[in-house]
């Protein structure tokens, strides 16, 4: 195998970017030819946690279920992104738990409030807002920020490019690629 595997686990608020960037890192390591895979909303929320909610303890849930997955996808070679809220500190902690120090990885995706909100690519914050939603992360439901995380991207503050080579750069230094 051409690289180590590790969970690059990308955490902040709707419409941070996590997805974008994820998927953005996820090409730029096919181009090296690293095997990595994707565990964002679409293939977990819609699957193996179709049941869950956005509850705390939905959430809470949520997470320990893809960090068990991660943790799956670690043991077969793979480098995997997770695209997840995941608000609460202490789940995220309980995921870096069941891995090897070096294996995860977590990504500060540290885009202001107020540029997710005016991004607002679903329109779900502005019904947050008029309060059709309630519980939405950043407005009425908590987001903890990470305290010492690995790598803090700002995707209002820099283009898309240089987040995925913020990334490359931290594998490649630790060399996981
Ligand atoms: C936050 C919500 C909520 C509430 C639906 N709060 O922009 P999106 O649409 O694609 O990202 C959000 C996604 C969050 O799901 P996660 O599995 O990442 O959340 S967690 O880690 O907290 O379990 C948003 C949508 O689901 N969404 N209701 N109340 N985001």
């Amino acid at each position: 195998l051409n690289h180590k595997s590790a969970v690059l686990w990308f955490t902040g608020l709707s419409g941070s970017g996590k997805s974008t960037v994820a998927n953005a890192v996820e090409r730029a390591l096919y181009e090296q030819q690293v095997t990595s895979y994707v565990l964002d909303g679409d293939n977990m929320r819609f699957g193996l946690n179709k049941n869950l909610g956005f509850s705390a303890a939905d959430r809470t849930e949520n997470i320990r279920r893809i960090g068990e997955v991660a943790k799956l996808f670690v043991d077969a070679g793979t480098i995997t992104l997770t695209a997840f809220i995941s608000p609460y500190r202490a789940d995220r902690d309980q995921v870096r738990a069941l891995l090897d120090a070096d294996e995860f990885i977590e990504v500060f995706v540290d885009t202001p409030l107020a540029v997710c909100e005016q991004r607002d690519v679903k329109q779900l914050y502005a019904k947050a807002r008029r309060g059709e939603i309630t519980g939405f992360t950043g407005i009425d439901a908590p987001y903890e920020a990470p305290e010492k995380p690995e790598i803090t991207l700002d995707t209002s503050a820099q283009p898309l490019e240089a987040s995925v080579a913020q990334v490359m750069t931290y594998l490649r230094e630790h060399g996981i690629v």
